[in-house]
């Protein structure tokens, strides 16, 4: 608790562009809960250099995140935005509970697989102990609450089995997290290939809106996206195509899926393809335009940057010192 208030943590890593995905299963999420939550929006730069990064780019990707956060309505005053590679406490608390992971957990781990087998010449120790340092993450705040997609339960799992772990030995040092999934957009699936998850490491551009995306390529990109032979706007497993274009619509424009398909009722799949896009840009467009704004005072976003990371490390340094406690480091000496 921090005055009061719960606490809530979760991160995006900067690798690539934001997608649509990332926006509605995730960020969109965000700014709902900050009002009610004590929350930490971390850009998880350390996470990003576990698959090799060119360093000006991942520096330009990074501050394009943050700025991101902000334009998409999170308030720097009521939430705690900072990069990651800003507070020594992540990478600190990471290598202690490193020791109280095993081996044969972390092998279970399907990301992990997933990526060594996409990176196969570069397997290295940092990928297979990711998870351990997303619990650092977590932990180091005291997080009551970690919104995530459906692709990151599996870490929100180990995280707890850590925490568990450590507070078993050493009394109750870590809040236990409990996952957060938000009720639509959990999962936006690709608009060319239905069955897998839109995602940022996309390769085919028609399968993902990205964050930034002009109106015109949106709505191109929903023109071009596949749907089936039924000729009805119907929310069902057998039309997954459909089905993510309603999830989509509903999202943005606040509507249940069974509002939008008795709006679309009797309408053929080009009007509500256009409408989809409409209804995307409308959403979009406000967040570019500011992000275009802050871009352009650079003033404002590094004292952002300046003094988040200062009230991060603050809360930070207070679980690490406990922890460090707990183990058998010795005192520091003033
Ligand atoms: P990558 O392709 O590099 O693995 P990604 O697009 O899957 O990236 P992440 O950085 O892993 O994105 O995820 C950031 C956040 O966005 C996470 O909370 C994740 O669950 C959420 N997210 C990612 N893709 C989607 C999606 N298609 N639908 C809903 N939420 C998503
Ligand atoms: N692994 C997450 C990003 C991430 C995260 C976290 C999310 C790193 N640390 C802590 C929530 C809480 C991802 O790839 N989406």
């Amino acid at each position: 608790m921090i005055d009061g208030k719960k606490v809530l943590f979760s991160g995006m890593q900067a690798t690539g562009t934001l997608t649509l995905g990332n926006y509605l299963g995730a960020l969109k999420n965000w700014v709902t809960l900050s009002e009610e939550y004590e929350c930490f929006y971390s850009v998880v730069d350390l996470h990003s250099i576990t698959v090799r990064q060119d360093p000006a780019e991942l520096r330009k990707r990074a501050r394009r995140l943050l700025t991101l956060y902000i334009a998409a309505g999170l308030d720097k005053k009521k939430n705690c935005i900072y990069y990651q590679s800003h507070v020594s406490g992540h990478a600190e608390l990471s290598w202690i509970l490193n020791c109280f992971t095993y081996m044969g957990e972390l092998n279970r781990m399907t990301q992990f697989k997933d990526k060594s087998s996409k990176h196969a010449d570069n397997i290295n120790a940092g990928l297979f102990t990711y998870p351990v340092l997303m619990a650092a993450d977590i932990l180091l705040y005291q997080a009551d609450v970690v919104p995530v997609g459906k692709d990151q339960l599996q870490h929100l799992e180990i995280t707890r089995d850590i925490a568990g772990r450590f507070n078993a030995i050493y009394g109750d040092v870590f809040t236990i997290p409990e996952p957060y999934i938000g009720k639509t957009g959990a999962k936006i699936m690709s608009l060319q290939d239905p069955t897998k998850k839109m995602s940022k490491s996309d390769e085919n551009p028609n399968d993902s809106i990205l964050l930034m995306d002009d109106k015109d390529t949106i709505i191109r990109k929903f023109k071009r996206a596949v749907t089936d032979s039924e000729a009805k706007v119907c929310y069902r497993d057998e039309q997954p195509g459909i089905k993510n274009l309603i999830d989509i619509y509903s999202t943005c424009t606040g509507k249940t899926p069974a509002e939008t398909e008795a709006e679309f009722d009797g309408k053929g799949y080009g009007d509500f393809k256009l409408a989809v896009g409409e209804a995307v840009a409308s959403v979009l467009t406000p967040i570019q335009e500011e992000v275009a704004r802050l871009e352009k005072d650079k003033a404002y976003i590094d004292s952002i940057i300046k003094e988040n990371a200062d009230k991060a490390n603050y809360y930070a340094t207070k679980t690490l010192r406990k922890v460090q406690k707990k183990v058998g480091f010795p005192e520091r000496v003033r």
